[in-house]
């Protein structure tokens, strides 16, 4: 049913892959619009417990298409606002854990969807390319958000100002990648942290990534009412009863996400 990512869910987890190879997996208005309808999907389905967000082929995401581009000329304002906004918001939206999957080079808006995923392993072969400056444009689709809050304000400028191509080793110095796993065993490696992520309790990682989040935009006393308003909601699921029960219990405790 979707034509530009491929979508599938099995053992808790959903993966979305960009799938137009042959463009670096290059940004259309279609496939924009089936990656937010994908996140919609996997966020109302209680089955999935995490989400993977990857590429086909070599790359993760070249960003936009830039054959759309020089095809016509373009309203940027409404191009962003009407495709790209709305699919960095639904990650936010999204209550679950949300795992980047760097397979290959991220550019562009490839890089900032990247950025707006909760978790980024990367592969030893991936690559980040700020590569907005190196066409006169602005980092955007939450890039001049996400990039200082990741890595500090003055490595953010940085790789806005240059478009410099950074390695994986590099990501993972800086802080821009979690982990970088064997480009053989990425696959392998993405599921069982994926995996991992998928047998905690759902309900309040939800919780957890809603507060942080809003964190960044609060003051510490707001910061602490929302805590005590998420925890409200979080001790009053199964999965808080569960964890203490298996706490005396003395053994491993079995989350529902619920
Ligand atoms: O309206 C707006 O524009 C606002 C929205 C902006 C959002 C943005 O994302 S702006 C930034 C757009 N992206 C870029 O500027 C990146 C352009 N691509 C590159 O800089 C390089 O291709 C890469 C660093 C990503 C990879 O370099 P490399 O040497 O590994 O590969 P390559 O040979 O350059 O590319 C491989 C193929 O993918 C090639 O096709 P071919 O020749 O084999 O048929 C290339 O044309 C294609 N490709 C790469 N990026 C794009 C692309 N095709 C269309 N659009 C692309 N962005």
């Amino acid at each position: 049913m979707y034509e530009a990512i491929v979508f599938e869910v099995s053992a808790g987890i959903a993966t979305i892959a960009l799938n137009r190879p042959g463009t670096f997996n290059a940004f259309t208005e279609q496939m924009i619009k089936e990656m937010i309808d994908a996140l919609k999907k996997a966020g109302k389905d209680p089955n999935v417990r995490c989400v993977v967000l990857t590429g086909t082929g070599r790359a993760f995401s070249a960003g936009q298409d830039l054959g759309e581009v020089q095809a016509g000329p373009i309203d940027f304002g409404a191009f962003l606002r009407e495709r790209y906004n709305p699919m960095i918001l639904q990650l936010q939206k999204t209550e679950k854990p949300i795992i980047a999957a760097v397979n290959g080079v991220a550019a562009g808006a490839g890089m900032s969807l990247a950025l707006a995923c909760d978790i980024r392993l990367v592969s030893e072969h991936a690559v980040f390319v700020n590569a907005f400056v190196n066409i006169g444009l602005v980092p955007d689709s939450g890039g001049c958000y996400f990039l200082p809050r990741i890595i500090g304000l003055g490595k953010a400028l940085e790789l806005a100002f240059t478009g410099e191509k950074i390695s994986a080793e590099e990501a993972y110095r800086i802080g821009l990648a979690n982990r970088v796993c064997s480009a053989e065993k990425f696959d392998t490696e993405v599921l069982e942290y994926a995996g991992k992520l998928a047998k905690l309790p759902t309900k309040g990682i939800g919780l957890i990534k809603r507060t942080m989040y809003k964190s960044l935009q609060m003051s510490l006393q707001e910061t602490l009412e929302y805590e005590a308003f998420a925890q409200e909601i979080a001790g009053n699921t199964d999965d808080h009863k569960e964890g203490v029960e298996a706490f005396f219990q003395k053994r491993k405790p079995v989350f529902q996400g619920r």
